[in-house]
């Protein structure tokens, strides 16, 4: 199949989740055509059936803001003409639904009718898609997709209470690629970030205020009062400055390290302990999910879908959002002796080994055979 993938090309989330998904489809033989702003992050080399198309949004001064969903809604019309692209997925519903409808729209005026999935990955449901100012737009693209999936269950829940939804929507989870090279037990070098007698503790994320990062923050300060630890955190976003005020309030600067955006995910995973998400809200937590193939359980706040993915005892801990005491006690009960961790470590590897990428996208293929049947 011939299938044109929208998302972002962002570090994490659901950029992550359309890179990945796209290059898995391509080993089965799809041809996948990228279509975005920039070349996805993990999309590590072009293959001969994976293409990248820039979507360009020419500047003009009388412009206060300028119309990207414009310039991808024209970008897609071409490329799916030039290269006969049979489907579109679409990743987040803002713009990408709404510019995917409109060409959808231009196509059929010219006798192309190409079917589109959307998957709703969390924020563009819950925080941004919910805001009274895009609502309606989002309710609208939403209803016009031929077929809607929802990346947990709780996502679909909170879907369906909080937008007028006439289209049934799918739960397929994120997924993980297990590969040898994500193998957590090989090539580890702690000693590149802590002592031996150090444990590593480590926070991903893109660093928004939704992520709760003075939590994390908090959470690790309580820890190292208990258990000899450092503190990595991996990645950009605007609470970054006010997290390294608090590190300086707490004086704990020499155990806090800011790594910033990284491509090595599955290296600093591999030397980490213990994963801290206390997020507000979060769809899936597919961080959470990275860490767990690594051999790292978590300690997560029981937002959204986190139950979903990290087992309470198991993988790790949930707490309610805000609670850090709690949090800080659950992770220092997982540290406190190492048979105990290394229990939770094998716990976090067979949780995840349940988001296999091969029982996944199958899943997705099936979506698109009947997202193509209703065109
Ligand atoms: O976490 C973010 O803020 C990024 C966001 C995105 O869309 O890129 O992540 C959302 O999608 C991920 C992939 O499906 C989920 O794993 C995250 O839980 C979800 N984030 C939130 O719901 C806050």
């Amino acid at each position: 199949m011939k299938i044109g993938i929208v998302c972002y090309p962002t570090f994490g989330g659901s950029g992550v989740v359309a890179t990945e998904l796209g290059m898995a489809l391509s080993k089965r033989g799809h041809e996948i055509h990228f279509i975005t702003y920039k070349q996805p992050v993990r999309l590590e080399q072009l293959s001969s059936n994976i293409f990248y198309h820039e979507v360009n949004v020419p500047e003009y001064p009388l412009f206060h803001y300028q119309p990207y969903e414009l310039a991808l809604s024209s970008k897609l019309v071409d490329t799916i003409k030039l290269h006969q692209i049979e489907l579109l997925h679409v990743h987040y519903a803002i713009p990408h639904a709404y510019a995917g409808y409109m060409a959808k729209k231009m196509l059929r005026e010219e006798g192309i009718e190409i079917p589109m999935v959307t998957t709703l990955h969390g924020t563009d449901i819950t925080l941004v898609g919910n805001h009274p100012f895009y609502k309606p737009a989002v309710t609208f693209s939403i209803n016009k997709s031929d077929v809607v999936t929802s990346v947990s269950q709780s996502l679909k829940e909170d879907t369906l209470k909080l937008f007028d939804i006439k289209n049934e929507i799918q739960v397929i989870p994120n997924f993980i690629t297990i590969t040898k090279k994500e193998n957590p037990y090989t090539e580890c070098q702690r000693g590149l970030m802590a002592e031996d007698d150090e444990k590593i503790i480590t926070h991903i994320s893109n660093f928004r205020k939704v992520k709760r990062i003075d939590d994390v923050v908090k959470i690790f300060y309580h820890i190292q009062k208990e258990i000899k630890a450092k503190l990595i955190m991996v990645g950009e976003g605007p609470e970054v400055s006010s997290a390294k005020q608090l590190v300086n309030e707490l004086g704990i600067e020499k155990q806090v390290m800011f790594l910033g955006e990284s491509n090595e995910i599955n290296k600093i995973l591999c030397f980490s302990d213990l994963f801290l998400l206390p997020s507000e809200t979060e769809s899936f937590g597919l961080a959470a999910l990275e860490a767990m193939i690594n051999g790292v359980p978590v300690i997560s706040s029981n937002a959204g879908g986190l139950p979903e993915v990290n087992k309470q005892g198991y993988s790790g801990y949930l707490s309610d959002v805000g609670d850090v005491e709690n949090m800080a006690k659950n992770g220092v009960s997982i540290l406190k002796d190492a048979k105990t961790l290394q229990n939770f470590k094998e716990n976090a590897i067979k949780m995840a080994t349940k988001f296999d990428i091969n029982e996944i996208v199958p899943q997705y293929e099936d979506v698109y055979e009947k997202a193509l049947k209703k065109c």
